[in-house]
Parts: C-alpha cells; sequence; structure tokens
C-alpha cells in the first residue's frame, strides 16, 4: 500500500466541503489512514511550497495558505499517488475534468480547493507536516 498526502486548502475549508471531499475520497476507494486540521505559519507554509520559491505567484501562495484553517488527511491505497491525483483533476479548475475535486470544488488557479503529493518522497515529506 502507498500514502500520500490530500491537503484541503482554505478556501474549501471555509465553504463548508471538507465532509464532501472525504466522502469523495471513500466513494472512490481511498482508505482514510489519518486527518488533522491546523493553520499553517508563513515560515511552514513557505517550506511546504519550497519548490515554487521564486515564482511570480510564491508570495500570494503563502498567504493564501496561511490565510485560514487547513485540512491534512493520509490516504493509503496501491498507486495512492497516481490516483489521487486523477481524483484532484489538473491544477487549473476550468481545465479539471468533470467530477474531478477541483472542477467541483476549485475556484480559481490559486483557490484550487485541494493539494495532492506528485512523488512518494513529497508525500513524506508533506505528510510530516500534519503527522509525527
Ligand atoms: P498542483 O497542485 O496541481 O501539483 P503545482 O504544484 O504546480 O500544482 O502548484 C501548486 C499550487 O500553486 C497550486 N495548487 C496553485 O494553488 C498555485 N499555482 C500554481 N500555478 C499557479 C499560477 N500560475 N498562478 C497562481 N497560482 C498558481
Amino acid at each position: 500500500m502507498e500514502r500520500s498526502l490530500l491537503m484541503i486548502k482554505p478556501d474549501a475549508v471555509s465553504k463548508g466541503a471538507v465532509g464532501r471531499i472525504i466522502s469523495m475520497l471513500e466513494e472512490n476507494g481511498f482508505r482514510i489512514l489519518a486527518i488533522k486540521s491546523k493553520r499553517f505559519s508563513t515560515e511552514e507554509a513557505e517550506r511546504f511550497y519550497e519548490m515554487h520559491r521564486g515564482k511570480p505567484f510564491f508570495r500570494s501562495l503563502v498567504d493564501y495558505i496561511t490565510g485560514g484553517m487547513v485540512v491534512g488527511i493520509m490516504v493509503g491505497r496501491d498507486d495512492a499517488i497516481r490516483l489521487l491525483r486523477d481524483l484532484v483533476g489538473a491544477t487549473d479548475p476550468k481545465e479539471a475534468r468533470p467530477g474531478t475535486i477541483r472542477a467541483v470544488f476549485g475556484e480559481s488557479i490559486e483557490r484550487n480547493a485541494v493539494h495532492a503529493s506528485d512523488s512518494p518522497e513529497n508525500a513524506e515529506r508533506e505528510l510530516s507536516f500534519f503527522f509525527r
């Protein structure tokens, strides 16, 4: 079994989409292994998104992600990382396949409802922000 992190971002938390997103995970065959809500400090958000440091949207992304509560969900299944990114959909909700989490709940390319890990290394790195 492989592990991944789904992070529900502040726009989706504040609109009350947490339960529906967890339902989508379960309906699509993901095991929920752990859940935690928290608020990122600026320093944590900068480390979480360190691969985007220097990009034009970096400061805006950090401000947005520190602007409210986020929910970290540890999911498990075979091929979890690839299958979770399929369920999440494209970065820009306008381009996300109908029925994906971002197509249903995303507002914009920045306020796109959720984040999913893109490799086993990043999954373990990102899970460590929520779970010890
Ligand atoms: P994904 O989350 O689909 O893997 P990344 O890793 O390229 O996408 O981007 C991380 C986050 O940075 C996105 N979820 C989004 O919030 C933000 N982002 C990415 N590209 C842009 C952009 N062109 N303008 C504004 N925000 C962006």
